[in-house]
């Protein structure tokens, strides 16, 4: 289970983290690991700044959404897409007819990477129910999906964000998918930013005294006597 973190705790506050090279000594022989990790890479990062208000599908297969028939088609206060709320391009998700939707990022490459985690910010207005939720999950190398959080009813006041942060999974891909049910014009869960984060493992070199071939001497020219 990751953690829940009410307020805006990440926005503008870049994530940084240092690993510094580490040196030793085996045997007779220097050994030098030479950290070249890029620090704190973002390996995903959704805002939904770049698409029009309106959008379903982002064109660039970064997520896709999976909505019921009532969703999206008829009644055009039933939505899940792009919109602007106060200045910020988001995912809105408004009475969704108490069916479950669902955002889906793109399979996510993470091999070659450590200290991973990742983080969904959110927020939601309207009185909600004990029936209205938005749930984390995750699912590792295409293996079963993971419950990372649950948050149904009225969890914060309207328009606070929260961030929910998991640290916990490995392999070497990830997709994150946003579970998301409410049933009322006046409810709207908003997905505002989703972002995957690690440090790339280092690269090693190695430079030891076996490795240090001497150069042949020239040859020295001698007169006879
Ligand atoms: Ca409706
Ligand atoms: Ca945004
Ligand atoms: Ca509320
Ligand atoms: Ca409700």
């Amino acid at each position: 289970m990751g953690s829940f973190t009410r307020g805006d705790v990440r926005r503008g506050i870049p994530v940084t983290r240092s690993g510094p090279g580490v040196t030793c000594a085996i045997a007779s022989a220097t050994v030098l690991l030479a950290s070249t990790a890029a620090l704190g890479d973002t390996l995903y990062s959704e805002d939904f700044e770049a698409y029009t208000n309106q959008t379903i599908d982002p064109g660039n297969g970064k997520w896709a959404l999976i909505t019921t028939p009532t969703v999206n088609d008829g009644d055009p206060a039933d939505y899940i897409r792009v919109e602007t709320v106060s200045a910020d391009k988001v995912l809105d998700a408004q009475d969704l007819n108490g069916s479950n939707q669902i955002f889906r990022t793109r399979n996510i490459d993470i091999s070659g990477y450590t200290n991973l985690l990742f983080w969904v910010r959110m927020d939601e207005a309207g009185v909600m129910e004990g029936t209205d939720y938005i749930q984390i999950h995750f699912a590792t190398n295409s293996g079963p999906l993971i419950l990372s959080t649950n948050v149904t009813a009225d969890f914060v006041p309207d328009n606070a964000e929260f961030t929910h942060t998991n640290t916990t999974f490995g392999g070497t891909n990830i997709q994150i998918e946003v579970h998301v049910r409410n049933n009322a014009a006046t409810e709207n869960h908003r997905i505002e930013e989703v972002v995957v984060e690690g440090d790339l493992l280092p690269t090693i070199s190695i430079i030891s005294a076996a490795q240090i071939v001497p150069r042949a001497r020239p040859a020295i020219a001698t007169l006879g006597v």
